[in-house]
């Protein structure tokens, strides 16, 4: 059984006790209230059951793309296949959903507010939404929101956790103000080294005063002018399940932490120790491991920037060509902190690669298109395998690079079938 299993409350001991604690009073005498009756077996009734009369809970996948895979529906986590990424700035329909915990769907926008506070405030300050959006200027920018554990399902050992392939990850247009600016109004002390978030998500075990995750970046991250308390996305309120009323969003690290839900910042003068930030959560060996290798704890370094990627997104993988005709290949590219400066393809293993056309990113942190007609003079079966090359000359490995044991950071060129006729 792998961890997520575990972590699963439907592998909980379903004891009467767990299920009456978790079915409160209170959810009881709602559930009735709705119902126009009392439900008799009520002690007997499974935890996470919702009775057929109650109308639905919120649905994640309402919107979503034909083609998303559901990874797991308890916490969501939902990708998109690589050709549903075609868009510069990634439509709500294709954005891959990761969550820790249970999405909060008992959002009250008039009563939100932001704290920040923790130990490198001068004096902990509230705000509402209203008084943020109105004391703070707004800046709109596409960023690359991409989850360390993308690419996951190439390593070997395997390691636990959702299985992504090449889709968690995105690029759309945020709108919000800098959480510079907002520290700044707030006042901070010589010797904040991190910030840290929650969220207001649920934990999967009901408990109410467990922290689903928390976890941060170093000031120098906090304080760049992209990082953005963000209250849009693509031009409207974000949708629920990307973080809805407000989010931290922090391009070209791994995309945890972009806190969603986010109600409290702390500013703290020591490196965050909130939940998902210890132990081999995000956290990489300092050295390189032998696959199925275990790691100490203090061997193990927290993930900053992404390390250089890139998807074709144009064709779709299998698609059949006519070799009378050029084929235009397209694409993004992305390199965490970094801008990514050359784009090659190959169609024959690499033994030769050909340069491609890449965009200026749209702003910093925001994915680069790329495109390039290819012909093929001859009928039959290719591979297009893509590669990008970032600012400082590292490029992506075509073999799965270093394994690590909860499976970050797989930037191995992708590559797509082209069958030609
Ligand atoms: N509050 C909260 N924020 C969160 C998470 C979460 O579970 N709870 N998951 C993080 C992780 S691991 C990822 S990869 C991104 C996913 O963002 P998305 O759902 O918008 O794609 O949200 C991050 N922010
Ligand atoms: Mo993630």
């Amino acid at each position: 059984m792998s961890k997520t299993d575990l972590n699963s409350p439907y592998q909980k001991p379903n004891s009467f006790q767990n299920r009456r604690t978790f079915l409160q009073k209170s959810t009881l005498a709602a559930m009735s209230i709705v119902l126009g009756a009392d439900i008799v077996h009520a002690a007997t009734m499974p935890r996470d059951y919702i009775p057929v009369m109650l109308p639905a809970n919120f649905n994640p996948m309402k919107g979503k793309s034909e083609g998303m895979i559901i990874r797991n529906e308890k916490p969501w986590n939902v990708e998109p296949t690589p050709h549903l990424l075609n868009d510069a700035v990634t439509p709500f329909a294709s954005i891959f959903i990761r969550n820790n915990g249970l999405i909060p769907e008992d959002i009250d926008v008039n009563s939100w507010t932001l704290t920040i506070g923790g130990e490198s405030v001068s004096k902990e300050k509230t705000y509402t939404l209203n008084e943020l959006k109105k004391k703070f200027k707004p800046y709109t920018y596409q960023l690359v929101l991409e989850c360390g554990g993308n690419g996951r399902a190439g390593f070997y050992p395997p390691a636990s956790g959702n299985q992504w392939e090449e889709g968690a990850v995105y690029c759309s247009e945020w709108t919000g103000i800098r959480l510079k600016d907002v520290l700044a109004d707030v006042g901070i002390k010589s010797d904040a080294v991190y910030i840290g978030y929650y969220g207001k998500d649920k934990h999967l075990n009901g408990d109410p005063n467990k922290v689903v995750i928390s976890r941060g970046a170093p000031m120098a991250k906090a304080l760049e002018d992209e990082t953005l308390l963000a209250f849009q996305l693509n031009g409207k309120d974000i949708p629920l399940t990307h973080g809805y009323p407000l989010r931290l969003v922090c391009g070209g690290w791994p995309a945890s932490v972009s806190g969603k839900w986010l109600h409290k910042i702390v500013v703290r003068n020591k490196v965050h120790d909130g939940e998902k930030m210890m132990g081999d959560a995000y956290r990489v060996p300092k050295y390189p491991v032998a696959p199925g290798d275990k790691v100490p704890e203090e061997d193990m370094k927290i993930i900053e920037s992404m390390p250089v990627k890139s998807l074709i997104t144009y064709p779709k993988s299998g698609a059949m060509f006519d070799k009378s005709k050029k084929l235009t290949v397209q694409g993004h590219a992305w390199a965490g902190d970094l801008e990514v400066r050359e784009m090659q393809v190959t169609t024959d293993f690499g033994a030769t690669w050909q340069k491609c056309n890449l965009k200026k990113p749209a702003n910093r942190l925001a994915w680069q298109q790329w495109s390039i007609d290819l012909s093929f003079p001859q009928a039959g079966y290719y591979e297009v395998w893509a590669k990008a090359t970032d600012a400082q000359g590292i490029s992506q490995p075509m073999v799965i690079p270093g394994w690590n044991p909860k499976g970050y950071l797989n930037n191995a060129c992708h590559r797509i079938a082209v069958k030609v006729s």
